[in-house]
């Protein structure tokens, strides 16, 4: 097994009497398919049945066995009253019912939707049900998504480099695109289809015009036909200046009628070939793209102008709100917030700004992002990156799950207590407001598509909390474990339990207690605390630690920064306030003295490199529970985990011993008796050529 399956292996039902009542209940199909959605839909339902029951089933008109229905209400013509149309209507134009019913006398089940794509998320949902072994004797499934825009974003680039990617090359082959689909296009439309996910933006935010040429919009063309029968839509990355670059005028100013008016020429393009094409995701004014800020013209100008081209098309607007510049003064946290709260209320109802999880950018741990609740009147995206950028790459086992759900349910008390980033998000205060939730994609061209196996795992995890942000990572873990690999429980529990610690110890051998942003400079890959002659003060290690002979911490309370002003005052008064303060976000928020003593009784020192150690020793547990593994998994997937579990253990001594001995050489304090002293010193470790992974951006 070398991964490609992904969770849509369907192994076989080990538990024959579950496999025999399975089988039993489910010898009699009546799938009446016909659009390449239901095609697709009835194909994954039979390969699904096939690889877990060997199963068949007979395809019959009549209910007069135990039967499974599969087809939207309309065409199933189900005795009258079966499912009340009011319930199926709950179903929305992309949920679905599952549903045990009685029919002349025979125990059958029910999958219906309103729309075709209701019906194969459906036949996914039914499939996981198989796939986790759970007992189908008496169903009674709604499931709708909660979120609208459930997008995917790929920083491909056109060569085929993929900015931030560690899973080999994209998976876009431009070269061979449009006359050659692979397979593996139409495997990422149903992987991602099987957990909702509804939006693919398939080139970089650090977009190249030559995107929206014809030659490359008939490629493009090409994927969105390929995606459309899984329900997922094709969005371009565009670049802002792409009036002046492709387009022959001499400016991309927002306001000017030849720019407005190519833009609306090239929606109206666009649009001939792809008729659902999605729309565009635009990244401007941050860290050198072009932007409406050129002209003295706000992001709103900007992202408006877009959104007329495309709101004859139905098509909308992704804006970034990651911006950040040369002229940050002193606290580049803040930036977005500035730029962007003033603007709430001002952009058209087709624009959705993407916010990142955090102020600053993708880092192990932020708190959540300040412009979450400070923007009533504005539809906000959430932006994660599963691609793992400041998480070791596809070296380290990170499941992101706990660090998403983190930031949706932090509080951020806009609307009084309860008003969560997620109930922000999905407009529960704003219901007139579009919804969206973005993942940086991890994917690749590797075999096993996310380089390491269980990065898998953050795909789906992103799918599964787009469509509904109230799913526990516990559960999402637990059925992935199973539907990966095994549900055999002597693995699936304790490879619970590794997921959900996995990113609690990487934040412990990386930034513990809120310190940030100090990872090697422009691969981001391996630790660089000590970085302080980078191109720009903010992105230098540094300006983030602040360590001094007194302390260590970012000051961002009103005494310094202030960028804890930017949260509502509950929140604020908590991170201000040095006892409040949750020791995850400390030094975030503090500069924080050498011998403060903190709410474990040690003092920082002591108690940042507590967390050091436990970090490291935190992987070699891991190592240990693997190896019990073998058993369970196949050769291949097992050796593949287990050395790349010694490459995170090495890269996890390195980040601890760098990051002790030289926050020491301020600190000037002993490592506290009992911890194993570094086998050398911070030389070493300071000239240690980290990994220089290709395909990074032209940033920092
Ligand atoms: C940073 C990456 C950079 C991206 C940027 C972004 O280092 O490569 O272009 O985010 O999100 O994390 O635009």
């Amino acid at each position: 097994d070398n991964g490609y399956k992904l969770w849509l292996g369907y192994h076989a039902v080990a538990d024959k009497k579950l496999a025999a009542q399975y089988v039993q209940q489910l010898r009699y199909l009546k799938f009446t398919a016909g659009s390449p959605t239901l095609n697709a839909a009835r194909e994954e339902l039979l390969v699904g049945l096939e690889g877990m029951l060997s199963l068949k089933p007979q395809d019959i008109e009549k209910p007069n066995y135990s039967t499974l229905f599969v087809g939207v209400s309309s065409s199933l013509n189900l005795p009258k009253n079966t499912i009340a149309q009011s319930e199926i209507q709950q179903t929305g134009k992309e949920g679905y019912l599952i549903r045990s019913v009685t029919i002349n006398n025979k125990k059958c089940i029910v999958i219906t939707a309103q729309t075709d794509i209701g019906i194969l998320h459906g036949v996914f949902g039914f499939l996981k049900l198989l796939q986790t072994q759970q007992a189908i004797g008496v169903l009674n499934i709604l499931e709708y998504p909660r979120i609208m825009y459930r997008v995917l974003d790929h920083w491909d680039n056109l060569n085929r480099t993929v900015e931030r990617g560690y899973a080999g090359s994209s998976i876009w082959n431009w070269h061979k695109l449009p006359g050659y689909i692979d397979q593996r296009y139409i495997d990422y439309a149903r992987a991602s289809a099987s957990v909702g996910i509804n939006g693919s933006v398939v080139n970089n935010v650090n977009a190249n015009a030559l995107m929206l040429t014809p030659e490359y919009l008939e490629k493009v063309k090409a994927l969105a036909n390929t995606f459309r029968p899984y329900g997922i839509k094709v969005y371009l990355s565009v670049k802002f200046s792409s009036p002046i670059d492709i387009g022959g005028l001499k400016t991309s100013d927002p306001l000017d009628p030849q720019v407005i008016q190519w833009w609306k020429d090239k929606a109206d393009e666009i649009y001939r070939g792809i008729p659902d094409f999605g729309g565009f995701l635009v990244k401007a004014n941050s860290e050198g793209q072009p932007g409406p800020q050129a002209y003295k013209r706000s992001h709103a100008d900007g992202a408006n102008m877009l959104a007329d081209a495309l709101a004859p098309h139905n098509g909308i607007v992704m804006w970034r709100a990651f911006v950040y510049d040369n002229n940050v003064p002193y606290d580049r946290a803040k930036q977005a917030y500035n730029e962007f709260k003033p603007l709430d209320g001002q952009f058209k109802s087709n624009v959705i700004v993407q916010v990142k999880n955090g102020p600053i950018d993708f880092q192990p741990r932020e708190p959540f992002h300040p412009l979450f609740g400070a923007m009533p009147n504005t539809p906000l995206m959430i932006e994660f990156q599963l691609t793992q950028e400041y998480l070791g790459f596809s070296t380290n086992l990170v499941y992101e799950a706990p660090l998403f759900k983190e930031c949706l349910e932090s509080d951020t008390y806009a609307m009084g207590k309860g008003s969560t980033v997620a109930n922000i998000i999905t407009g529960k205060f704003n219901p007139k407001l579009i919804t969206g939730m973005a993942g940086v994609a991890n994917i690749g061209s590797d075999v096993n598509w996310c380089g390491h196996p269980f990065a898998q795992a953050n795909w789906y995890a992103f799918g599964r909390l787009a469509w509904n942000p109230a799913q526990s990572s516990a559960t999402i873990a637990a059925d992935w474990v199973k539907m990966t690999f095994t549900n055999q429980p002597a693995f699936v529990a304790p490879m619970q339990s590794i997921m959900l610690q996995s990113r609690e110890n990487t934040v412990n051998y990386m930034t513990p207690l809120g310190l940030h942003h100090i990872m090697g400079v422009n691969t981001h890959y391996g630790p660089g605390p000590w970085v302080d002659n980078a191109g720009r003060a903010d992105w230098n290690a540094t300006y983030y630690h602040k360590a001094d002979s007194a302390g260590i911490g970012f000051n961002r309370s009103s005494t310094g920064s202030n960028a804890a002003a930017q949260y509502q005052p509950p929140v604020r008064d908590m991170f201000e306030n040095l006892t409040t303060c949750p020791d995850e976000y400390l030094l975030w928020f503090h500069h924080v003295r050498w011998d403060h003593k903190m709410r474990s009784g040690k003092t920082l020192w002591d108690d940042m490199v507590h967390h050091y150690y436990m970090g490291a020793d935190s992987v070699k547990q891991m190592q240990r529970t693997w190896d019990k593994m073998a058993g369970y998994v196949d050769k291949e997937q097992f050796q593949t985990v287990k050395q790349l579990m010694a490459v995170q253990y090495d890269e996890a001594i390195s980040w601890r011993n760098s990051c002790v001995l030289y926050f020491q050489t301020f600190a000037n304090r002993p490592i506290p008796a009992g911890y194993q002293m570094p086998a050398h010193p911070l030389s070493y470790y300071r000239n240690r050529k980290y990994l220089q992974a290709p395909g990074i951006g032209g940033n920092q």
